[in-house]
Formats: C-alpha cells, sequence, structure tokens
C-alpha cells in the first residue's frame, strides 16, 4: 500500500473545484489519511518546488503557491503514486486529455490545479515535510480487505 501527497493549489480553490477533485481520488478507491488548510509560506514553497530552484518558472511558481489557500492532503491505497498521476494528467492542461483532473479543467502549465508526488521516494519526503506523524490518520475498510486478498 502506497502513500501520496497531493496538493489541491490555490486555483483549486479560488475556481471551488476542490470537490470535484476530491470526488475523482475517492471514486477511484483512494483512502483519505490526513488533510489540511493552509497558506505555504515562501521557506515550505522552496523546500516544496527545490528541485525547480533556478528553472525561468520558478519565481513565479513560488508566487503562485504562496498566494492563498493550499489544501494539503496524504491519500493511500494500492500504488497511489503512479494512480494520482495518471488520474491529474500530464502537467500542462493544455496537453492534457480529456477524463483527467487536468485535461478536463486546466488550460495553464502553471495553474494546473494539483500537485501529486512522483515516486515512492518524493511521496516519503513530501509528506514529511507537510505533515507530522501523528496528523496521519490510518483507517481500513471492509473493500480494503477484500482488495487485500488480490495480488500486489
Ligand atoms: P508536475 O506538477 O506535473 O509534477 P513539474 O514539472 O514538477 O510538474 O512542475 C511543478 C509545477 O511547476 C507544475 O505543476 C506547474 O505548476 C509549474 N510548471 C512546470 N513547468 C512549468 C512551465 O514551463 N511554465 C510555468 N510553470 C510550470
Ligand atoms: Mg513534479
Amino acid at each position: 500500500m502506497q502513500r501520496t501527497l497531493v496538493l489541491c493549489k490555490p486555483d483549486a480553490l479560488h475556481r471551488r473545484l476542490l470537490g470535484t477533485i476530491l470526488q475523482r481520488l475517492e471514486q477511484k478507491g483512494l483512502r483519505l489519511v490526513a488533510a489540511k488548510l493552509l497558506r505555504a509560506d515562501r521557506s515550505l514553497a522552496e523546500r516544496h518546488y527545490a528541485v525547480h530552484r533556478g528553472k525561468p518558472f520558478y519565481e513565479a511558481l513560488l508566487q503562485f503557491i504562496t498566494s492563498g489557500p493550499t489544501l494539503a492532503m496524504v491519500w493511500e491505497g494500492r500504488e497511489a503514486v503512479s494512480v494520482v498521476r495518471t488520474l491529474l494528467g500530464p502537467t500542462d492542461g493544455a496537453q492534457a486529455p480529456p477524463g483527467t483532473i487536468r485535461g478536463d479543467f486546466a488550460l495553464s502549465v502553471q495553474n494546473n490545479l494539483v500537485h501529486a508526488s512522483d515516486s515512492v521516494a518524493t511521496a516519503e519526503q513530501e509528506i514529511a515535510l507537510w505533515f507530522r506523524p501523528e496528523e496521519i490518520v490510518p483507517w481500513e475498510s471492509c473493500d480494503d480487505r477484500w482488495v487485500g486478498a488480490t495480488p500486489g
């Protein structure tokens, strides 16, 4: 079972798309195990996007992510890291296919509504950056016990 960090960025709140985005993750069968609404400060944004430091879009990206509220979450499930990335679609909303969150609701490269960890290792680092261990609330459902009986 994997965990992944998902951020609904400020544009998701501005556009009142939280319910729609969360519905897609829930309907896929993923499990929400942590959530908080916060406005990221410059320091958190810099650490979160450290890999992009020096790129042309870096400063604008930091301004965007610190410009308003972000809903930070941890979602859990089988292959959760790649499953959530697939649900999001490619970074550029204009390239993202219909049926994906970015494909259906984003036209911008920067304002693409949602962040999700891109690997299991990144997910561990990002979850530790945004959440304290006690903020994670593990839970189990009957469905999961049944799914757990299948390979993988
Ligand atoms: P990802 O969110 O799909 O993993 P990354 O390449 O990790 O995409 O970029 C992080 C974020 O930086 C993107 O989600 C987007 O908001 C922004 N971004 C990426 N590339 C560009 C660009 O070329 N122009 C403007 N913003 C960009
Ligand atoms: Mg990324």
